[in-house]
């Protein structure tokens, strides 16, 4: 039996005489809004079946999540170095034993292992690891996937996909299958980011491109660009940014911003997804686990919507001292679009402070969260956790609103819990299913 962790009837009968709330009534009706409302996952790095082994799920991935192997270092004698020649499955015993056993699993992350345990009604423990990983042993993915999808609540997944990726690309080239629940994203961090790098992934998919990005290189990555969008029908464009993003610059990768993205999402009518302040790789030994924040000069982001208000830009920063000046922004600039609390962002506490400053700042003209999850069930934690840090927030700023003068009624919640979680992305986005 599993858990209901989202609900997709209503619990409480609301008030049908469109008359206005009591105070008392306001954190029901927004919770029952919230946990009736399917939500759209704009951005995560899950799969379809269809891309195989990229396709993460099950108890061993969970408990191998980059953010779970961060805090296994802080917790256990093992080396790096000993770690990476582990098979999965000891690296996931060894992240059980330090963090689920000898201690107590109160972090963010470790909690999300918990609550998806929970949630499949399996034991969560010091000895679930066995049963969990028979029962995921006898689940198929493709039944898996949709299920955990309605247990989470998203009706929607937006994936990551790269066309540079060696292990990625050749699926899309020879036709991979669509899922009505999946929709694409065009990643461009290895054009836009590491392009000494990568040129010459694009001269091998037969584009005209040279090492310094010059004679017709510019206007050939736009033609790649176009190619890519058309194969993959994707929702959006996007790149993850460091700290040190300058727009403009006298650099390849704003060159390669200015003259080929931008004109190419334009044609394609696709937004640009800016996710900015990571520091890749402060510690290479942790491998995927090995990148730190820094705080961004967001004046790029303000460069971008001035200069380019033909282009939407939806943006997310790293660093929690650039949120409320990306609220600025976006009070300044309608064709940007802040979304959800990133990867170190996604803490219960900062996601209630910039949730509260966007909410203050921006009414309902945002996006609030995403769930980045990599391993499948990380939908049905994440998710939970969202509705459940935003429920007090949202009743709190109704409470206001009422004892300010202006009553509320259930339907006024239901429309904007579905423009934060629906509409505001399906204005941004085509999410029609794709055949
Ligand atoms: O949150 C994460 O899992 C990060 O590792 C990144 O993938 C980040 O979200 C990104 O999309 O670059
Ligand atoms: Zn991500």
């Amino acid at each position: 039996m599993t858990t209901d962790v989202f609900k997709s009837a209503r619990q409480t009968p609301i008030p049908t005489n469109g008359g206005f709330l009591a105070a008392a009534q306001i954190p029901t009706v927004v919770q029952d809004a919230l946990a009736s409302i399917p939500f759209i996952d704009i951005h995560t790095h899950l799969f379809t079946p269809g891309f195989g082994k990229l396709s993460l799920w099950g108890i061993d991935e969970l408990l191998t999540y980059h953010y779970l192997e961060a805090e296994f270092f802080r917790s256990s004698r093992m080396t790096l170095e000993h770690y990476w020649t582990l098979s999965k499955t000891e690296q996931a015993d060894a992240i059980w034993r330090a963090l689920f056993i000898e201690n107590s699993p109160i972090s963010e992350a470790t909690r999300g292992v918990i609550a998806v345990l929970h949630a499949f009604g399996l034991p969560t423990d010091q000895t679930a690891l066995s049963e969990a990983r028979n029962f995921f042993r006898a689940q198929t993915l493709e039944a898996h996937i949709p299920r955990v999808l309605e247990m989470a609540g998203i009706s929607t997944v937006v994936m990551t996909n790269d066309p540079l990726d060696p292990e990625e690309a050749p699926l899309w080239l020879n036709g991979v299958q669509n899922d009505k629940q999946f929709h694409a994203v065009l990643r461009l961090d290895r054009i836009l980011n590491t392009w000494p790098d990568h040129w010459q992934a694009l001269a091998a998919q037969g584009y005209a491109v040279d090492a310094k990005a010059s004679g017709k290189s510019v206007a050939e990555v736009r033609r790649f660009l176009s190619d890519w969008a058309k194969r993959m029908q994707p929702v959006y464009m996007a790149c993850s940014l460091p700290d040190t993003f300058e727009f403009p610059s006298d650099t390849l990768n704003c060159l390669l911003l200015r003259e080929a993205v931008l004109p190419a999402c334009r044609e394609s009518n696709l937004p640009l997804s800016l996710m900015i302040g990571v520091r890749k790789q402060v510690n290479p030994r942790l491998r995927l686990a090995g990148d730190a924040v820094g705080k961004a000069n967001l004046r790029s982001v303000e460069a971008l919507c001035r200069d380019f208000p033909s282009n939407r830009f939806l943006v997310s920063v790293l660093s929690r001292e650039n949120q409320h000046e990306l609220c600025v922004f976006a009070r300044k600039f309608n064709n940007l679009m802040p979304f959800g609390c990133w990867w170190f962002m996604n803490n219960t506490s900062i996601v209630e402070e910039i949730t509260r400053e966007r909410l203050e700042m921006l009414g309902t003209s945002f996006i609030p969260q995403h769930s980045d999850a990599r391993v499948l069930e990380q939908v049905i934690y994440k998710w939970a956790n969202t509705r459940r840090t935003l429920a007090p927030i949202l009743a709190e700023n109704y409470r206001l609103l009422s004892e300010d003068g202006r009553g509320v009624t259930a339907a006024d919640i239901q429309r904007d819990v579905t423009r934060l979680f629906r509409s505001n992305a399906e204005s941004w986005m085509d999410l029609r299913p794709r055949s």
